[in-house]
């Protein structure tokens, strides 16, 4: 028997397990009650990784498709066919004709998160797409414009904040997110008794509402009006308040002069919030000790999730909440990927190309992935005749599921990095499976970057991969020598096992801001199972900020150009209200069980539709529900930054037949 201490890979509050191993099996899986930052917390996904390990329908060897039908083929087969048909279409077509997607599940994975970037720059297509523009891009936009790099994305302090605002977010299902904050519940309890409050804007009376000390109503899609009019009173009641960012800012008077338009009374009918509410909400944040607003996905799937992230910055910043105790802060992590970036500009580029076929603009090198169907559907020079999946399930999880699906039966060559034949890597001609999370080693490299406190842990893996299997970075290590040799023609000297992803880690720990300081490094790290605390967030924005002036720009172009879509917007919606009063919207939630669009196999109840032909879950998944994202349109984007816009989407509801 052996007692391991590792991380929960499956959502963002990366919560300390301790997991037992009796004759090779996992035994149980318990919250580490001496984990530095979760002291013991977990919820009831936590331990469903025991079974994500022992599910039968979990891939463990490589398969190829041959019409309807599966085979097992060697790692070797499957690497070269691939190679060889990304070599053959991209010779056919150009390049670009090679499609690359990246699902969530790569974020926890520091394997593919590390090794995966350099295989899609040697696919040089500019068809790059992720699961980032149907969720936080709007996050990125804001953090790239404002502060100057797309990861400097503040996170609320709640640990010390009296007055939190939460907007479209639903921590107590979704254990958070863009805020990693293990035992959200708990946190949040804390709150209320050191006699702060916590506010919830959301068009539902959500499981986050019900521990809230109040509920504002929102009309999804409308929240960028109500953010304006909290701006508008700061301003007229000359509330404002810098602190230390006085002199760190630019734009403070554009800002001034635009909110002036959007009063509590104007935008009362469009968001459906009394002027008397968004007033006193205002007051109460301006004169709480500290506060600090937080919008999250139903604010970033909207047709302006770009302006709502970028206001939130500006209340944080405007009301003396920036970078300040209980307010909005920036954490620095022991692997600081921000910190050693040198070149900011490239990675969080924007416009330097577009989509083929809608012109949709590309940000960080990627395109926004409402796009894909279109451009694999574009008959033209330049379209995508060939897929690339890792970790993802587009077909359940982008807008219009349904087109999307048409368009992946159209592909010539398609092939998934995936641990489960799902609704898309069905269409895949290979799918390559990577190890389980429990076989291999992880490190929260982005997470950390989004946590309430700094803290480092290194997670073992619980067992050696199994004889003949291969992780997720040496698929993508491999496929990028290979395919290197097929377009070169020879067989290369390199062995593809040579740089590991522990290397990385401990260079970046050595080099990162407590390698000096505390000699942290892999081994440190390995010797503490439980973490190491760095302690609570501290003030370091000033040092970290990457704008070419080195100033916080609270009105960037792109933004106050947006604004006049807005405008058109509120003067449209106001009819639309007039017109269709009664009818519905569909927004979209989570459930606590739930991760996305898998885990259905192994527990309960966004990413359903596994009912379609040809998948091969467990009946209880094929028969529990509908996808929503057949309903949603491909067409509705966030027309500034590119994300998706599939919360508020107007739909008739009439009794089936
Ligand atoms: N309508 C609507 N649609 C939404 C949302 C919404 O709120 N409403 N939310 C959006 C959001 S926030 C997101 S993040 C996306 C998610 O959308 P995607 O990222 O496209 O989908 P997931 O469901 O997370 O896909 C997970 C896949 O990764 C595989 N997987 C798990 N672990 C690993 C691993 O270690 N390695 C590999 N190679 N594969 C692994 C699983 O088998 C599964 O097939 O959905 C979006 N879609
Ligand atoms: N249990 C569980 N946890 C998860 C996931 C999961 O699938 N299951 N997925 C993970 C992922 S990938 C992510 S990105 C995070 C997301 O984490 P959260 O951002 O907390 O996501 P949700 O729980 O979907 O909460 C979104 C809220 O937005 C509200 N909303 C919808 N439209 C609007 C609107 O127009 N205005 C406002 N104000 N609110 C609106 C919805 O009612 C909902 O309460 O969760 C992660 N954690
Ligand atoms: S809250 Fe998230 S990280 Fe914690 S146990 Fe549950 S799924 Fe895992
Ligand atoms: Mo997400």
């Amino acid at each position: 028997m052996k007692t391991v201490y590792r991380s929960c890979s499956l959502c963002e509050a990366i919560c300390g397990l301790e997991i037992t191993v009796e004759n090779g099996r996992v035994a149980g899986i318990r919250g580490d009650k001496a984990d530095v930052f979760s002291h013991g917390h977990i919820c009831p996904k936590g331990p469903e990784l025991k079974a994500i390990h022992e599910d039968p329908d979990r891939l463990r060897k490589p398969i190829r498709r041959v019409g309807n039908d599966w085979h097992e083929v060697s790692w070797d087969e499957a690497l070269n066919e691939v190679a060889e048909k990304i070599h053959a279409v991209q010779s056919a077509h150009g390049t670009d004709a090679v499609a690359y997607y990246a699902g969530n599940p790569n974020v926890h994975n520091y394997g593919s998160l590390l090794f995966a970037p350099r295989f899609i720059a040697r696919l040089k297509t500019r068809n790059s797409y992720s699961a980032t523009s149907v969720d936080q891009l709007p996050h990125h936009f804001a953090a790239q414009k404002m502060f100057g790099h797309p990861l400097l994305v503040p996170v609320p302090d709640v640990d010390r904040t009296d007055y939190f605002l939460v907007m479209g977010a639903n921590p107590i299902a979704s254990n958070g997110s863009m805020m990693t904050a293990p035992d959200i519940k708990g946190r949040l309890k804390e709150i209320q008794k050191r006699k702060g409050r916590v506010i919830v804007v959301d068009p539902r009376k959500t499981e986050t509402v019900r521990v809230a000390d109040e509920h504002v109503f929102v009309r999804p899609g409308s929240d960028v009006y109500f953010l304006l009019a909290l701006l508008h009173v700061v301003f007229e009641r000359n509330l404002t308040k810098l602190k230390h960012l006085g002199s760190e800012i630019k734009g403070l008077n554009e800002i001034k002069s635009m909110v002036m338009e959007f009063s509590p009374a104007q935008i009362a009918d469009v968001t459906g919030i009394p002027a008397n509410v968004t007033e006193r909400i205002a007051l109460e944040f301006t004169s709480a000790k500290s506060a600090v607003c937080y919008g999250r996905v139903g604010l970033s799937t909207q047709a302006f999730g770009g302006l709502c992230q970028w206001l939130i910055n500006v209340l944080n910043i405007v009301t003396g909440n920036m970078d300040e105790p209980g307010g909005a802060m920036f954490p620095l992590p022991a692997v600081d990927t921000i910190g050693s970036d040198s070149k900011s500009e490239s990675y969080g580029s924007f416009d330097s190309f577009r989509s083929k076929a809608r012109g949709l603009p590309e940000f960080g090198g990627e395109l926004p992935v409402a796009a894909l169907a279109d451009e694999i559907l574009y008959t033209g020079e330049g379209g995508v005749r060939a897929l690339i999946t890792s970790a993802g399930n587009p077909v359940l999880s982008t807008p219009n599921g349904g087109k999307l699906q048409k368009a992946l039966g159209s592909l010539k060559f398609m092939a998934s990095v995936d641990i489960y034949l799902n609704e898309t890597t069905r269409y895949a001609n290979i799918i390559l499976p990577p190890t389980s999370p429990l076989e291999h080693d992880h490190y929260d490299v982005i997470f950390n970057i989004l946590a309430v406190r700094n803290t480092a842990r290194y997670s073992p893996a619980v067992f050696d991969p199994p004889e003949g299997s291969m992780h997720d970075w040496e698929i993508f290590t491999e496929l990028t020598r290979r395919l290197e040799e097929v377009r070169s023609g020879s067989k290369s000297k390199k062995t593809s096992r040579g740089i590991k992803p522990t290397d990385f880690l401990d260079r970046m720990l050595k080099s990162g801001p407590y390698g000096a300081e505390t000699r942290i490094d892999l081994q440190k790290l390995i010797d503490n199972p439980h973490g190491i605390d760095f302690g609570p967030l501290t003030s370091v924005l000033i040092s970290r900020i990457k704008t070419v002036d080195r100033k916080i720009d609270l009105a960037p172009d792109l933004m106050l150009a947006d604004l006049h879509r807005l405008k058109e917007s509120m003067i449209h919606t106001k009819d639309q209200i007039r017109a269709q009063s009664g009818s519905l919207v569909l927004i979209g939630r989570r459930h606590v069980r739930d991760n996305n669009s898998w885990m259905h196999n192994v527990a309960i109840p966004h990413g359903y539709g596994h009912g379609r032909k040809g998948s091969r879950l467990g009946t209880a998944a094929q028969h529990s529900g509908a996808s929503i994202n057949d309903l949603t349109d491909d067409e509705s984007i966030d027309v500034l930054t590119g994300n998706a816009a599939f919360s508020g989407v107007p739909v008739q509801v009439r009794a089936a037949g």
